[in-house]
């Protein structure tokens, strides 16, 4: 397999920073992806995303098989192409999707058969489909098909799902081949179960990836949990390759895990808060909609470098969010990601100055503090 150089500079603790390097450019780790679920990342254009600092965004093979369908997108030239971000692009297998959105789902030992939640149409995926549709896109990095269960749960059903998911690692692993420049993630599950954590990890390890992604967390269980979850999985994982905590979270998710090991992180919550009207500043998450707002000459942040933080006022962002217009939602989308990627810079700074606890504590201290 192709390994994709992971070069850490610097480690404090548990935290690390560092760079992935890809033919399409640099990741810079600890990093944070914007979700771009169906080739755009909602309400913002790539120049957008890109001025925010993010190295790599995320596509949904969910959604990108049902529209505009892959062998489409490929035949249009791949989806860097198709939406004009020609940075890495990380592509979730469709598993986790298929679970929460599809109509009518069955599993079984093979893969899934599914109902769109588009137009009812009937769809299957397996591993080697969910690896073909990912080199159709052409991502960079593609995830493996796997089986995350919902907390809470019983060990049985934990540990059949986890099981299922390493069989689908091999899998994996053997239709995606060798593929020069791109990498390939197995996924840990094991949901709150110490033991079924660190067996699936050795079984990921011993199968061998690029990258391994952390898996069956942030689906319902307490903070404290999901915590705990990674001090049994990281220890387990090859210090000399990234790990990848899927569908988290908030910035103290984030720091937290972090400063247990992670070194990449996704989520809907700043762009999905951003069309609500909420923001998240340094000073914590506020709803544009609040009245205090409506009369607030006074920017989201005057020292931030994004111009929806610096160059609007608050008064006028309330005054968007209470007319429903789509502009509320790009420049507080904009806002978000843009506060996600400071947050993941100040955090990367920190580990090379092995500062990284007092930085964290100064963020809660800031979030605690309340927009004044
Ligand atoms: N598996 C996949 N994608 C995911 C998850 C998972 O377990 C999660 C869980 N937080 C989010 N996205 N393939």
């Amino acid at each position: 397999m192709s390994k994709i150089p992971f070069n850490i500079s610097a480690a404090d603790g548990a935290a690390r920073t560092g760079e992935i390097v890809f033919p399409r450019g640099e990741i810079r780790t600890p990093a944070f992806m914007p979700v771009g679920t169906a080739a755009t990342v909602k309400a913002l254009t790539v120049d957008q995303v890109r001025q925010t600092g993010a190295d790599v965004v995320l596509g949904n093979v969910y959604h990108l098989m049902l529209r505009p369908g892959a062998e489409r997108v490929a035949a249009l030239g791949g989806l860097h192409h198709f939406m004009r971000w020609q940075r890495p692009i990380l592509t979730d297998s469709g598993g986790f999707q298929v679970m929460s959105l599809a109509a009518l789902r069955k599993l079984d030992n093979d893969g899934v058969t599914f109902q769109s939640h588009i137009d009812g149409s009937t769809h299957r995926l397996t591993p080697e489909r969910s690896v073909e549709i990912q080199r159709l896109l052409g991502a960079d990095v593609t995830m493996q098909l796997d089986e995350c269960v919902r907390l809470p749960a019983s060990r049985d059903e934990v540990e059949r799902a986890m099981r299922l998911s390493l069989d689908w690692a091999e899998r994996s692993k053997a239709a995606f081949g060798d593929q020069e420049g791109r990498a390939l993630f197995g996924i840990v599950q094991g949901g709150d179960v110490a033991d079924l954590r660190r067996g699936s990890a050795r079984g990921l390890v011993d199968i061998g990836f690029d990258g391994y992604a952390v898996g069956g967390l942030a689906v319902g269980e307490p903070q404290d949990v999901m915590l705990a979850m990674l001090e049994e999985t990281v220890p387990e994982l090859p210090a000399d390759r990234p790990r990848y905590l899927m569908g988290v979270g908030t910035p103290d998710d984030i720091l937290k895990s972090v400063s247990r090991g992670i070194d990449m992180f996704d989520c809907v919550m700043p762009t999905r808060a951003g069309r609500h009207g909420q923001a998240f500043t340094r000073f914590g998450k506020i709803n544009l909609k609040n009245a205090r707002f409506a009369d607030d000459p006074r920017p989201l942040d005057e020292e931030s470098d994004c111009p929806a933080a610096r160059d609007y006022s608050r008064a006028y962002l309330h005054h968007l969010v209470k007319c429903g217009e789509i502009l509320g939602m790009t420049l507080l989308s904009w806002n978000n990601i843009s506060y996600y990627q400071r947050l993941m810079g100040g955090a990367r700074a920190a580990i090379a100055e092995r500062r990284f606890a007092a930085y964290a504590a100064a963020c809660v201290e800031g979030w605690a503090k309340g927009l004044d």
